[in-house]
């Protein structure tokens, strides 16, 4: 526990508790600083494989903490997203083990911007989101800009972002927001499956699937195709992938040690 986060390593899965339940979970600057070091040492601990991010108590994230902000000597917002917000963003993108966002609550402002960034999203039948950014004459920051748009589609991304619509889990289940909606108490044992399955697959190639899938947002076709051929190139030489067709072959399941 450190700062208002938690965090465990069980099963190669590492699990990020955000554990300020007074304050709907936001973040505070120790809250930040403790993410960042838990994603910098997940990124250098091979033995995890799955990454789970989740709230505690009956929010996911409530976003910047509102009263840390009104202190005198809090720093200017553009100074904090370059210094703490935005480093966070990035190692979640560039961590080559995927997150999952288990969203047992409220996700507003930087709080849905964590969401996003994960690679899935898995929400409580009570969870919500609201951008909340409009409210307080702020944009969308974190990332939320680039990345709402492109999981929604820029009409669904206008209407939470300019008018602040909330959204509960069903209405995010349909635009695509999050890929399942389940029972509250069944939200942490499915994402904890989720993981499991992740852990049991072929760690190289779950990594080159998620940046592929990231990079595949900002190029085109040919882009893709040789970016594709590319890890396939390296892949197909891996022990991996060899045992993964023995396996078939032999009706029994893979064994993968990321080699
Ligand atoms: O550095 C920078 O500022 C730049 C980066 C900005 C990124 C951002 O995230 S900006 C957006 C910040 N977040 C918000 O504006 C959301 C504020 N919160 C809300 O709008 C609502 O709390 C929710 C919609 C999230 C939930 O509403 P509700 O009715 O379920 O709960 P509540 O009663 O409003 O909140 C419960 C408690 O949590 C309450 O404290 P209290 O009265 O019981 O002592 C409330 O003050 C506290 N809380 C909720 N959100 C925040 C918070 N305290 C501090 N900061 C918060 N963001």
């Amino acid at each position: 526990m450190t700062d208002g986060l938690r965090t465990s390593i069980a099963d190669g899965v590492a699990t990020l508790t955000l554990d300020r339940p007074a304050a709907l979970n936001a973040l505070t600057i120790g809250v930040k600083v403790a993410l960042l070091d838990a994603l910098r040492q997940i990124a250098a601990d091979r033995s995890v494989r799955a990454v789970i991010l989740t709230g505690a108590g009956r929010a996911f994230c409530a976003g910047q903490d509102l009263a840390e902000r009104r202190l005198p000597d809090a720093p200017p917002l553009d100074e904090e997203l370059r210094q703490r917000y935005e480093p966070i963003i990035r190692a979640m993108v560039e961590l080559d083990r995927p997150i999952i966002a288990a969203i047992n609550g409220v996700a507003a402002g930087a709080g849905a911007s964590l969401a996003l960034a994960c690679d899935l999203r898995i929400a409580a039948e009570s969870a919500r989101f609201v951008l909340a950014f409009s409210r307080i004459a702020l944009v969308p920051d974190s990332g939320a800009t680039w990345f709402l748009p492109r999981i929604v589609g820029s009409a669904r991304a206008a209407e939470l972002a300019l008018l602040d619509t909330s959204l509960d889990a069903a209405a995010a289940e349909r635009i695509g927001l999050v890929s399942r909606v389940v029972p509250d108490d069944e939200l942490l044992p499915t994402a904890t499956a989720v993981a499991a399955d992740l852990v049991g697959r072929a760690p190289q190639a779950i990594a080159a699937a998620k940046r592929l899938l990231r990079e595949a947002w900002t190029t085109d076709l040919e882009g893709a195709l040789e970016a594709e051929r590319q890890a396939q190139g390296a892949l197909g030489a891996t022990l991996d992938h060899a045992e993964g067709v023995a396996a078939f072959l032999e009706k029994r399941p893979p064994r993968f040690t990321g080699s």
